[in-house]
């Protein structure tokens, strides 16, 4: 790493990616047409008291049709790539007890010409979230080991018909936000957690986000496994995983606290993050895990072992937010608060306790906090030797009530984010991307269409897009690294 000159400013390398994030579910709609089946989502949505505002994603943005113009506006951005994910009911419906839905294939097939007729780089996601329900009915999708045989089948077929033209693929889209809401807090599908956790008493929340990850890992490691031994040489591109990291600080000098921060990284979210990047860098789960977890915590294969060697080109890190940590091994906590039996602290959300780390913004789960930002890809770097890093989601959430147009706060948001990248940057981070999320107002999961997100308003009626101002403000900043990176050319 390199001494930091505080006076010198990096400059984005050429081949830098600039982009707009978004996510079949959310976007696409279209939720039954040319062959494709139900997800989970579709079938989560539907049950009453889910989700916010009780909508759902079978129009969303109507992105499925609309994606000519969006990527239109991509280009008018000047973006370099988009990144956006598959829908795997699309391409295989019945998971691989049924066809391959060449509907779905031709669909994707048009996105991904047209993105690269608009000279933008396809950034694809395998999957975010989103399953067939299929394999859900079946056998309990990530719970099973069998979905390892799924997610491998799908997987190559991806390779197979979009590989010559993707150069960037991620596998999965925040595995511990999808294992944690999922199997612990129950409020994703499939609703599963116990009841010492949520309001839900149908799994066991110490265990199954386990065995669910270590599924994923699996998963994940098979995938990279085909494609490094059947497809990268001829394709030449990069596979790598994108994980939720949220930034974490002690709320007090204590030492109880500041142990409490560390375990909260290494744990709850880098836990999560660890507990499936050191597996998939490392082959081997953090020792703390192994000597807390004991026997409940799944062992690898020699098989997974061998493919596990560097199973992963890049990082995606999705940077969002910080939270303070508090001890909770010394202290009195509350029960169902914190990571879980053994990991010993509260995670303080911003607005509980007035423990706000940063500015609040309005929106419950996140505050401004770019200092974050820097730590963060600094963490990544360190802990994973210098891999290379992409910023695969990074933006400004405000309640509907929000602005139309007028989004300064938002602004203000993405570019002393930005500043603190650079910073990671300037200490020797090896960042190759920032995708900011999102091009449009979209289904905002649980919080349906009552948060938006979006560079651009999107009228949820008439589904007419209405550039901010953060949509200039994006296209001046990209436009002026451009700049600068042609000038350290000439
Ligand atoms: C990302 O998740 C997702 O990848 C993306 O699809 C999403 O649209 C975007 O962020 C904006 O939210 O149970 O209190 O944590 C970011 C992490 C985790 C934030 C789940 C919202 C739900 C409320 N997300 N969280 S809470």
């Amino acid at each position: 790493l390199r001494e930091t000159n505080e006076e010198e400013d990096v400059h984005f390398p050429k081949n830098f990616l600039f982009g707009t994030a978004s996510s079949a579910y959310q976007y696409e709609g279209a939720y039954l047409s040319d062959g494709k089946t139900l997800s989970n989502w579709d079938v989560f949505t539907n049950i009453t008291g889910k989700i916010a505002d009780g909508s759902h994603g079978k129009v969303a943005v109507d992105h499925y049709h609309r994606y000519p113009e969006d990527l239109d506006l991509m280009e008018d951005l000047g973006v370099n790539s988009y990144r956006f994910s598959l829908s795997w009911a699309r391409i295989l419906p019945k998971g691989r007890f049924g066809d391959m839905n060449m509907e779905g294939i031709y669909h994707y097939n048009r996105v991904i010409d047209a993105i690269l007729k608009r000279g933008i780089e396809p950034f694809v996601t395998l999957t975010h979230y989103d399953i067939p329900q299929e394999l859900e009915y079946r056998y309990g999708s990530w719970l099973n080991p069998q979905i390892r045989e799924d997610f491998e089948h799908y997987a190559e077929i991806c390779f197979r018909y979009f590989g010559n033209r993707v150069k960037f693929w991620s596998t999965f889209n925040e595995p511990n936000v999808q294992v944690i809401l999922g199997y612990r807090k129950g409020t994703y599908p499939p609703s599963r957690c116990s009841k010492t956790v949520g309001n839900c008493t149908r799994g066991d929340s110490e265990i199954e986000p386990l065995v669910a990850a270590h599924n994923i890992i699996r998963s994940h490691l098979a995938a990279v496994s085909i494609y490094r031994t059947k497809y990268q040489e001829q394709q030449r591109g990069k596979i790598g995983i994108v994980m939720n990291a949220i930034w974490f600080e002690p709320v007090s000098d204590a030492l109880a606290d500041r142990l409490a921060a560390e375990r909260a990284q290494a744990f709850y979210l880098t836990c999560e993050n660890c507990r499936f990047l050191d597996p998939v860098v490392f082959g081997r789960y953090p020792r703390e895990m192994q000597e807390i977890f004991g026997e409940d915590l799944p062992q690898f294969t020699k098989d997974d072992l061998k493919s596990s060697k560097n199973g992963l080109d890049f990082i995606g890190i999705n940077q969002y937010t910080s939270r303070y940590a508090k001890d909770c091994l010394h202290s009195a906590c509350e029960p169902g608060q914190g990571g879980s039996r053994a990991e010993g602290f509260v995670n303080a959300n911003a607005l509980k306790d007035g423990l706000a780390l940063g500015e609040p913004t309005g929106v419950d789960w996140f505050n401004v906090y770019p200092q974050g930002m820097e730590e963060m890809l600094m963490y990544a770097t360190e802990r994973y030797k210098n891999i290379p890093l992409y910023v695969t989601e990074n933006g400004f959430g405000e309640n509907n009530t929000g602005v139309l147009v007028n989004d300064y706060r938002r602004v203000k948001y993405m570019s002393s984010y930005l500043d603190a990248l650079k910073r990671a940057m300037r200490k020797g981070a090896d960042i190759r991307g920032y995708f900011t999320w999102s091009l449009l107002d979209n289904f905002e999961w649980i919080s349906g269409y009552t948060i938006r997100f979006g560079l651009y308003h999107v009228d949820f009626n008439t589904l007419e897009r209405t550039p901010r101002l953060s949509a200039s403000w994006y296209k001046n900043f990209i436009f002026q690294h451009r700049a600068q990176s042609q000038n350290d050319d000439a």
